[in-house]
């Protein structure tokens, strides 16, 4: 009987060791998985130094989306009198496209100055013509991930879905095809690889992160 126990718990503390082990083995391995460069992304905007997008810190839920550019869709709905389904190219080549230099801070304490270029969040909005019932606006993304804010910060500031990142198209990784500019609002509600752009009165809805703690304002200090 003892005998047995003793096994048991051998057992037991051999296959905790292994755990243990197998934890910093997968960590070491990442770890040294090398970063992409990006040699053509531009350093230099109208004197300004930029950050290079081979040092934002990759930490999406799921890993990355690989859209497809030609069956992607980006659906905008909810409380609009006109839904619609822009294709990539609708997006890209049918509103007013803009560039602007802003800076994404993320929580977990590392920030990133970049080049951002697309079309304004408004301009999409004006074009469903939404309710006067609405009031937050819901980002969908491919990988499951959400996030809100209110409707009045499209019309406040110019907020634009980005397409281009240091004047290339923005790669998977980083959310192609389209990663929200929240500007001063911090990087969860950077929402990447945007499938839906949904109009909504419930005022108390949170998203991704936010369900889980963090504020749903999310201004930068
Ligand atoms: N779809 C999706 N978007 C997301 C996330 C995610 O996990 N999924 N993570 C957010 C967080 S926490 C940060 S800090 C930024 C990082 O964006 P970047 O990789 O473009 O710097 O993406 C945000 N957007
Ligand atoms: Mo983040």
């Amino acid at each position: 009987m003892e005998k047995v126990k003793n096994h048991k718990q051998t057992a037991i503390i051999v296959l905790l060791l292994g755990g243990i082990a197998a934890v910093i083995l997968i960590g070491v391995y990442f770890q040294n998985q090398p970063r992409r460069l990006y040699p053509s992304e531009v350093r230099d905007y109208q004197g300004e130094n930029l950050s290079s997008i081979s040092n934002i810190i990759d930490n999406a839920i799921r890993g990355t989306q690989d859209l497809n550019q030609s069956t992607y869709r980006l659906t905008l709905n909810g409380l609009v009198d006109s839904p619609r389904e822009y294709t990539y190219d609708q997006v890209v080549n049918g509103f007013p496209n803009y560039e602007i230099v802003v800076t994404l801070y993320c929580v977990q304490g590392w920030n990133t100055k970049i080049l951002w270029q697309g079309v304004l969040v408004r301009d999409l909005l004006n074009q469903s013509r939404v309710n006067s019932t609405a009031k937050i606006v819901i980002f969908h993304a491919a990988d499951g991930y959400t996030t809100a804010m209110p409707l009045s910060y499209f019309y406040d500031h110019d907020i634009i879905i980005a397409n281009k990142m240091n004047g290339l198209v923005i790669p998977i990784e980083k959310g192609f095809p389209f990663q929200l500019v929240a500007e001063s609002k911090y990087g969860y509600k950077w929402i990447k690889w945007i499938t839906q752009i949904e109009l909504s009165d419930n005022t108390n809805y949170l998203g991704y992160w936010e369900t889980r703690g963090y504020s749903n304002n999310a201004t930068v200090p």
